[in-house]
């Protein structure tokens, strides 16, 4: 049978997500629906997005977040498409969102999940094209069943992840994951709705010579941070900054490179927060063979005290990070 005539298209995600999980004789098939409700709503979004052009949705929504940032309109489009498909999956109990100022009890009361998310991060780039992207983390419930998540559900370190992922909505949008056993990339074919298998076992470069960070801040960065922005110069390195965390962290996994969003004099925790943008790009970073950490402490041993708290984040190739905190340490040292 001549097999050039009708080439295989691949591992579909919901396929790949059966096969992991017969690897687990225990699983009951939760966090696998879990991941095909996130992988729905991704596919909405995706939709949205690349129609902004042509519908009102692009542009602000006309109120600010808790973070006391502006919302985009996709922005709450996709905070509603995310928690929708949450909720009517039915897995998931309670849902911490960058968009919603205190936790969302979705009525799933038997739900054995909490979801941690940014819906769209990045979105002051929606509007001139750039890529921009979705960022999740999972965690069972520690509190029975048959209630309403509690803030301790939520409030988890972020070790006790089950899984974690991200969609970039780039030249092409793809869905990156892990369940603590590797980390794979799904690619998005829109003819036939559905996410293929693309990027097999992702593992980072154990260095790089892109940097990430916004140098604009520099004057307010700490010396060490400044003292390593000077090592990447005299080292000859690339300087890489889309304004958008998903698709910086991205292109550094693929090809190594750190990203860097320090403490700064105006925000002394740094931007970044750490329950839906800094631990879930940790799980994927380390799975990968990478660190992340805020200068001193792995990122994912940071104890949560508040839903939306902030924390500086050095994250990306191995050899990368452990170089800043060497400065880090040789400021403290002096
Ligand atoms: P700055 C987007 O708002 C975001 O959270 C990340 O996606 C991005 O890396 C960072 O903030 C950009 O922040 O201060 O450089 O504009």
């Amino acid at each position: 049978m001549n097999d050039r005539l009708a080439l295989p298209v691949g591992t579909t995600l919901d396929r790949f997500i059966m096969r992991k999980q017969e690897d687990f004789p225990f699983a009951t098939g939760e966090l696998s629906q879990l991941l095909r409700d996130i992988a729905l709503a991704a596919k909405i979004v995706n939709r949205e997005i690349n129609r902004a052009g042509l519908l009102d949705v692009t542009g602000t929504y006309g109120q600010q977040n808790v973070q006391g940032e502006e919302q985009q309109k996709l922005d709450v489009i996709a905070n509603i498409r995310f928690i929708r498909a949450l909720r009517n999956g039915g897995e998931v109990c309670a849902i911490i969102s960058e968009e919603e100022d205190e936790v969302i009890h979705t009525g799933n009361t038997k739900g054995s999940y909490i979801v941690a998310m940014d819906p769209l991060d990045g979105s002051s780039n929606i509007d001139v094209n750039v890529s921009i992207g979705t960022i999740f983390s999972i965690y069972r419930r520690t509190s029975d069943a048959g209630c309403n998540g509690t803030l301790e559900d939520c409030l988890q370190e972020g070790t006790r992840q089950v899984a974690a992922g991200y969609i970039v909505y780039g030249s092409s949008t793809m869905l990156v994951y892990t369940t603590g056993h590797g980390v794979n990339g799904f690619t998005y074919e829109p003819s036939l709705g559905e996410f293929f298998l693309s990027h097999p076992n992702i593992t980072t470069p154990k260095t790089g010579t892109i940097y990430s960070c916004n140098e604009g801040g520099v004057n307010g960065f700490p010396e060490s941070i400044k003292n390593y922005l000077s090592y990447c110069k005299d080292n000859n390195y690339s300087a890489r900054y889309i304004g958008s965390l998903v698709a910086d962290f991205h292109r550094n996994l693929l090809k190594g490179g750190i990203y860097i969003y320090p403490s700064t004099a105006k925000a002394p925790n740094g931007k970044l927060r750490l329950m839906y943008e800094c631990n879930s790009l940790a799980y994927i970073v380390e799975q990968a063979g990478g660190k992340a950490t805020d200068g001193i402490r792995r990122i994912m041993e940071i104890e949560p005290t508040e839903l939306h708290q902030r924390c500086p984040l050095i994250i990306g190739s191995a050899d990368m990070v452990d170089k800043v905190e060497e400065f880090m340490k040789a400021e403290v040292a002096v």
